[in-house]
């Protein structure tokens, strides 16, 4: 009877070390991909590794809910073993609560267009509460385990006679001092750097999330890199805004160093299968005739502003202008980073009247952190359709997929149609 309880214990606890050290490499890898795809840093540098990036987490992300289940049917033993020890009882929870918390929220935003935006928006803010929480908590936990294997005398030693050690803190081993060094080194590494990339982040995400809704807008405005004379002057209908102002928050998301312009620098041209190419500077780009429209503006990693005041010139009017030839099939978006493009096809473009050349945004000229001075908006579509500092329409007979698009987005950026 005493051997044979031994020996399901014995594998017990073996299961539970592994389980715990696959669960923290999963959690690593997690972290690490999560930070790459959220820090702007890196978006511009890796390009379509990001994408692989996405994929790797979401992959991981899903992996992740195996070590769960695995515990939760060995759970009800340790619970019982961890009778006395409510305070290891309550990481056990906080725990299971991240990663299915993380699970949850993560399916919904692989899932975004099944969900929808609103649902997307929310798994967001999910998604990141429990990063912020969640994470230093994660570091926090791996470091005072390396605490107590300073001191061994505190360690809590359970059977595992001879078998090799995953993890140290459950089963020390015979010389704890030596494996300390090691992982105390690792762990310690991992550690600063989590802290290190996730410094600028968790701040930014802490202004964002308690300094109370358009701060965020009226700082950008505030540090507006534009240099475009004279300003806009808002149409009645955009300044007090229509939409009543937009509620949310941007994500500034660009693939270059943000580009700003002025008189000097900046151009509009609408050209290619045209009858009269068309080329703008900024006063007389002005002079277009401009309509306000409200709209909201949902990006596929979950965000979304909404009922945003937007005043700019509808592209039809611009084709218009220009008159577009025959053989035309594609309306190819150039941004003024030399980078982005995007496209729409003639027939998506016949179909939307509500596509805007926006120069302004609630009334006020659209700052160059958000594209300005001019950014495209597809309404209708998701925004990586929405081509910031927009400096060039060019209307070709083939084809062509965007920065995104080659980079793996979906062609279909349809919000509202499937
Ligand atoms: N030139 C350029 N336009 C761009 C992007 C970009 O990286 N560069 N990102 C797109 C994506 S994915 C989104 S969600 C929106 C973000 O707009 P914002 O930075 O003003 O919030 O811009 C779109 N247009
Ligand atoms: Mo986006």
């Amino acid at each position: 009877m005493k051997t044979w309880l031994g020996r399901i214990r014995k594998g017990y606890g073996r299961k539970l070390v592994s389980l715990h050290t696959w669960n923290g490499w999963i959690v690593l890898v997690l972290a690490l991909t999560g930070l790459i795809l959220i820090s702007g840093l890196w978006r511009g540098v890796l390009g379509e590794v990001r994408v692989w990036i996405k994929w790797a987490h979401i992959v991981v992300g899903i992996a992740s809910i195996v070590p769960v289940i695995y515990y939760l049917l060995l759970a009800a033993k340790h619970w019982k073993q961890l009778r006395s020890k409510s305070w290891q009882r309550v990481n056990v929870l906080i725990v299971l609560f991240l990663l299915l918390g993380w699970f949850g929220s993560g399916l919904v935003l692989w899932q975004f267009k099944w969900f929808g935006p609103a649902n997307a928006n929310m798994a967001l803010v999910i998604h990141d509460v429990l990063t912020w929480v969640g994470l230093p908590y994660i570091i926090y936990h791996s470091i005072t385990r390396l605490k107590w294997l300073k001191e061994p005398a505190k360690l809590t030693v359970r059977s595992n006679k001879g078998t090799p050690d995953s993890d140290t803190s459950l089963h020390p081993a015979a010389n704890p001092q030596a494996v300390y060094t090691r992982r105390a080194f690792i762990k310690l590494t991992i550690g600063a750097g989590l802290a290190i990339t996730l410094g600028p982040s968790f701040l930014q995400w802490v202004g964002r999330t308690f300094s109370g809704g358009s701060t965020n807008l009226e700082y950008l405005i505030e540090n507006d890199a534009n240099r475009m004379v004279p300003p806009p002057q808002p149409l009645p209908a955009s300044a007090p805004p229509i939409g009543g102002g937009s509620q949310g928050n941007f994500r500034v998301y660009t693939v270059t160093p943000i580009p700003s312009f002025s008189n000097a620098d900046w151009s509009f041209t609408v050209d290619g299968l045209v009858d009269q190419p068309l080329r703008f500077n900024w006063e007389a780009f002005l002079k277009l005739p401009r309509v306000a429209e409200v709209s909201d503006f949902h990006c596929v990693t979950g965000w979304s502003v909404y009922k945003n005041t937007w005043e700019g010139v509808p592209l039809k009017a611009l084709l218009a202008q220009a008159g577009v030839r025959t053989e035309a099939r594609t309306v190819k978006f150039y941004s003024g980073d030399g980078v982005y493009t995007d496209s729409l096809s003639m027939e998506q473009v016949a179909d939307m009247d509500d596509v805007l050349v926006a120069v302004m945004h609630d009334g006020q000229p659209i700052p160059s952190d958000l594209g300005g001075p001019v950014k495209l908006i597809v309404p209708q579509m998701y925004a990586y359709k929405s081509v910031k500092w927009l400096n060039r329409i060019e209307l070709i007979d083939g084809d062509h997929d965007g920065y995104w698009i080659v980079r793996g987005y979906a062609k279909d950026a349809w919000v509202t149609r499937s």
